[in-house]
């Protein structure tokens, strides 16, 4: 498909969405048509499902049911959302995908084999091009969480923000581990740094990853220099 697919993975408050935000900024400068999206969620029928999951009421399915929602909203999400805008030609940022269910879901205790069986069949093909991973200590995003749920009304921590540290330093091991074993399609960045430095640096992995690319006529190096 001529579009480009891009994931954003890491624990709670490592900076994800405040990212994806200036990325995009920074894409449709070139000319280039983005779409940003979520999961669980980005389709009517996916965000029904993100409801049940981050409220909890899910939760008695136990992490093998969970899983399997997980995966039934990402189907719904790949049909109706991703694999249009790829197809149109866009740029599609997705806040957290299938590493995200592998971590989890797989921290949780989920057999790997059967999480992979999930993965292929709701992906129907549609892989990400380039993972960045914002890393930060547990401690750290949950801090910035807190901190904003004083700030809004955004409520009290949901399903997957309501564990014990240990929990969440387990799947920041589990992220890292993945962005190894799969090198060839992530980068890693320091999300402990300022906004901008971070911005910066996811930045420079996307105009490595996708050189020529960036904008449709391939212009994008003139271009982007001064942008941002
Ligand atoms: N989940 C799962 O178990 N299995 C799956 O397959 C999938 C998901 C797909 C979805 O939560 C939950 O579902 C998630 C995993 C589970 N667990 N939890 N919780 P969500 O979508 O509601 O939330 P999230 O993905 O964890 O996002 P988040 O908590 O909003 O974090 P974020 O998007 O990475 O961070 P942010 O909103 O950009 O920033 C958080 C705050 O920090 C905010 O006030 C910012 O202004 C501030 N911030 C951001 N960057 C910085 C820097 N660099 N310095 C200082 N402060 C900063």
């Amino acid at each position: 498909m001529p579009g480009h697919f891009i994931t954003f993975e890491g624990g709670e408050g490592a900076g994800k969405t405040t990212q994806i935000a200036r990325l995009k900024v920074f894409l449709e400068s070139l000319g280039n048509s983005v779409l940003v999206t979520r999961e669980p969620g980005g389709s009517p029928g996916a965000e029904k499902i993100r409801a049940l999951l981050l409220s909890g009421e899910a939760r008695d399915l136990g992490p093998r049911g969970e899983a399997m929602l997980f995966a039934a909203a990402r189907a719904d999400h790949v049909d109706h959302t991703i694999k249009p805008a790829l197809a149109r030609g866009d740029w599609v940022l997705c806040d957290r995908y299938t590493d995200s269910t592998r971590v989890y879901q797989g921290e949780a205790g989920v057999d790997t084999d059967y999480l992979k069986l999930l993965e292929t069949a709701a992906v129907a093909g549609v892989r990400p091009d380039l993972t960045i991973l914002i890393d930060v200590p547990a401690k750290v995003g949950l801090q910035r969480v807190a901190r904003r749920s004083q700030s809004d009304d955004s409520g009290g921590p949901d399903r997957f923000e309501d564990e014990a540290l240990t929990v969440h330093e387990r799947r920041r091991k589990l992220f890292i581990d993945l962005a190894r074993e799969e090198a060839y399609r992530f980068a890693v960045v320091d999300g402990t740094k300022d906004p901008e430095y971070v911005a910066t640096a996811i930045r420079k992995a996307v105009s490595e990853r996708f050189s020529d690319d960036l904008t449709p006529a391939g212009t994008a190096t003139a271009a982007h220099e001064g942008a941002v």
